[in-house]
Formats: C-alpha cells, sequence, structure tokens
C-alpha cells in the first residue's frame, strides 16, 4: 500500500470532497470508517484492500497529526474547504503564531489581512519553523508574518486549535500581523 497516496486521498474525502466518495459528514467533520473504507475500496484498485490497520499506520507514521481515529469514526483535525464548515472550538490562543505565506501575497495581506481563501479558516503556526514548511508548498519568496494572537483574542478575533502546532481563525486584521521590515 503506497502511504503517501493513501494520507493525500484521506485529505481529499475528508477534508474537500467527501461527496466524491458517497460520504456524509457530521457538523464536526466525522466521517464513518467502515464507510471510509468500503469508499476507498470502490475508488481506487491500489486501495481495494484497505484496512483499518493501514488507515492507523498513516496517522501513526504521519510527519504530524492530520487526522484522529476515535472508535468507529474519522475525521480531518482542519484543513478543509467543505462549503458547509466544519465545527471547532474556540479556545484562547498562544501569544504569538506565525503564519508562512509568499511575498507575492504580501499587498493583498497587508491590505485585508490573512482571509482563509479557499479553506475555511486561516491556518496558523504555533512555531516559525512549521509557518517556513507551510510557505515553502506555496513557493521560494517566502516571508513568515508574526500574528499578535493575544492582542487578536482580546480585541474579539476567535481562534481554534487544530492540533498542538496548528490554530485556526476566521480571519486576522492586518493591524495584528507584523510584517518583516524588508517586505
Ligand atoms: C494566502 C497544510 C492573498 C496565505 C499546511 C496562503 C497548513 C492570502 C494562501 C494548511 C490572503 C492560502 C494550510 C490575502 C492569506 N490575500 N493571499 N488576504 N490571506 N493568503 O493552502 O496556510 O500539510 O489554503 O498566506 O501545513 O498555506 O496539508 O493555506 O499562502 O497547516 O496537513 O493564501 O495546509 O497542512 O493557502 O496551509 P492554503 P496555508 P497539511
Amino acid at each position: 500500500m503506497d502511504d503517501r497516496r493513501l494520507s493525500k486521498t484521506l485529505a481529499h474525502a475528508l477534508r474537500h470532497a467527501p461527496w466524491l466518495y458517497e460520504l456524509e459528514l457530521d457538523a464536526d467533520g466525522w466521517a464513518d470508517l467502515e464507510m471510509l473504507l468500503q469508499a476507498l475500496r470502490e475508488a481506487k484498485t491500489a486501495f481495494r484492500h484497505v484496512s483499518r490497520a493501514d488507515i492507523e499506520r498513516v496517522l501513526a507514521n504521519a510527519d504530524k497529526p492530520r487526522y484522529v481515529l476515535e472508535g468507529d469514526r474519522i475525521r480531518a483535525l482542519y484543513g478543509h474547504s467543505l462549503p458547509g464548515k466544519v465545527t471547532h472550538t474556540p479556545a484562547e490562543p498562544p501569544a504569538v503564531l506565525y503564519h508562512g505565506t509568499v511575498r507575492e501575497a504580501l499587498s493583498e495581506i497587508r491590505a485585508k489581512g490573512l482571509l482563509p481563501m479557499s479553506r475555511q479558516f486561516v491556518h496558523l503556526s504555533a512555531e516559525g519553523a512549521l509557518a517556513q514548511q507551510v510557505a515553502q508548498r506555496k513557493g521560494d519568496a517566502v516571508v513568515i508574518l508574526t500574528v499578535k494572537a493575544a492582542d487578536a483574542y482580546a480585541a474579539g478575533v476567535v481562534f481554534y486549535p487544530g492540533n498542538a502546532l496548528v490554530w485556526l481563525a476566521d480571519a486576522v486584521p492586518p493591524g495584528f500581523l507584523v510584517f518583516p521590515a524588508a517586505d
């Protein structure tokens, strides 16, 4: 089994297009594991023998927690782009968070702040190094923005934990962002 491909297919099914797998997600983004396994078996020949053990292995070996398997159900922790919004529970964020982006996006971000774009939430990182990795997926001219999360929270911006290192927000106005001096 190609675990990387399986992980990417999980993202497709649980974050982006469950309807293509005839999956029903509840308001918190949970899907029934058995239904997911059946859908994967039918969707791709490579997955025709996929089992719970394969999913458990992919989750256990992942570089970071993206999914949670609980009893007979599974959900993506963050990253959703579904039309219906998945519920996350608000919480107080760390004082400072980071967002990795690319230079091309900066003028828009200066004007409008961070917006969810094609996802349901803005994705923020608890560590600069993670923000760096996130941004490198987008291009070479990487820029790390510091988010004054405590100030934003005090001003009413709502944050939600995704996993230990990923935080979500509906949007972050430009006044709570620190732009690097050179940009
Ligand atoms: C940018 C991965 C113009 C934003 C990662 C980013 C992450 C704006 C892009 C998770 C903007 C959206 C999410 C504005 C934001 N104008 N551009 N006003 N506001 N942007 O992929 O944060 O590995 O939807 O800077 O690790 O890059 O898949 O978000 O460049 O945690 O588990 O618009 O996905 O997780 O891009 O990444 P994305 P992201 P996994």
